[in-house]
């Protein structure tokens, strides 16, 4: 499902499961979690993330076939793309994103927690929770709140539509769109860059942009309402619709209930 290299202190992990869309589930993010522990345990400096090059699909988020029976949080602290965004976060070497097709749902919080993100032209975000009717939750949030602009952000998530890597550029939230014969080579050269760069200061340097970013001002009264809210929308009628017409490939019909 992944494979693994490393040269001159770049590691790389390659999606492959592509037959799959690399969907986000348990397998898959467990092969990249011991991925990216082995990259840095055998000395890379720096990790870039990617899949077949011309695909179409570079992931289509989590795996709905492992969500959770309906009445259960779909995010909860243990599910798989909760443990690969900690993953990220805490990988003590910087991560870029080599981006080219779709990005779906769950696997835009992952392209988001990486350090640099490049994309080949004509690539696209599309954050989808809305469309299952998925509660998605405040860590997960803060993961957008952390580079999307609030406006943007929330017309990704109420429109859930293909937004264009292109138009995301613009604001900063993916550093490079470039075309895709030249993906690799771009991507490459910023990570021979950051290998030529002191790994302890990169490493506290990110350990601090982690902390500092994903602290919360709620109270635990805000924080007790805010997952009794999302109780109620994943033990709904809408989420239960949500996540069968997905799997039967039609159209939900939502009923506010
Ligand atoms: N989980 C499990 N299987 C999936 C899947 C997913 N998210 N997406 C696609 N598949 C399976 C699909 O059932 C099919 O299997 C195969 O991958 C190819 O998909 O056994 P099968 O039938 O061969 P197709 O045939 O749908 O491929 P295509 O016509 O090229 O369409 C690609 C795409 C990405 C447009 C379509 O597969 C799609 O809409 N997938 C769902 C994308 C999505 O909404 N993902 C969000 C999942 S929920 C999530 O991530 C979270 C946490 N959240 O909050 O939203």
């Amino acid at each position: 499902m992944i494979e693994i290299s490393l040269k001159e202190r770049v590691g790389q992990l390659k999606l492959t499961h592509t037959r799959k869309l690399n969907v986000m589930g348990n397998a898959l993010v467990t092969q990249l979690i011991n991925g990216l522990a082995k990259l840095v345990a055998d000395g890379a400096l720096v990790v870039i993330i990617k899949t077949l090059p011309g695909v179409k699909v570079w992931s289509a988020g989590y795996d709905i076939n492992e969500l959770p029976p309906h009445g259960q949080d779909p995010l909860e602290c243990d599910e798989p793309l909760r443990r690969a965004v900690r993953a990220m976060q805490a990988c003590p070497v910087p991560i870029l994103m080599q981006l080219e097709g779709s990005v779906w749902g769950g696997a835009c919080e992952l392209v988001m927690n990486a350090d640099i993100i490049v994309a080949a032209e004509g690539s696209v975000i599309s954050f989808t929770p809305s469309r299952l009717g998925v509660p998605y939750n405040p860590s997960g949030i803060m993961s957008f709140l952390n580079c999307i602009p609030l406006h943007v952000l929330k017309e990704m998530f109420y429109r859930a539509q293909q937004v264009p890597a292109e138009r995301l550029a613009q604001y900063g939230v993916i550093n490079y769109v470039v075309p895709s014969h030249e993906l690799a080579a771009f991507t490459l050269d910023i990570a021979l860059d950051i290998t030529k760069t002191a790994p302890l200061a990169n490493s506290v340097f990110k350990e601090q942009v982690t902390s500092i970013t994903n602290s919360i001002p709620l109270t635990s009264n805000e924080f007790e309402r805010i997952e009794a809210s999302r109780r109620a929308v994943y033990c709904s009628h809408d989420y239960l619709e949500g996540v069968t017409a997905i799997k039967e490939k039609r159209s939900p019909v939502f009923k506010r209930r």
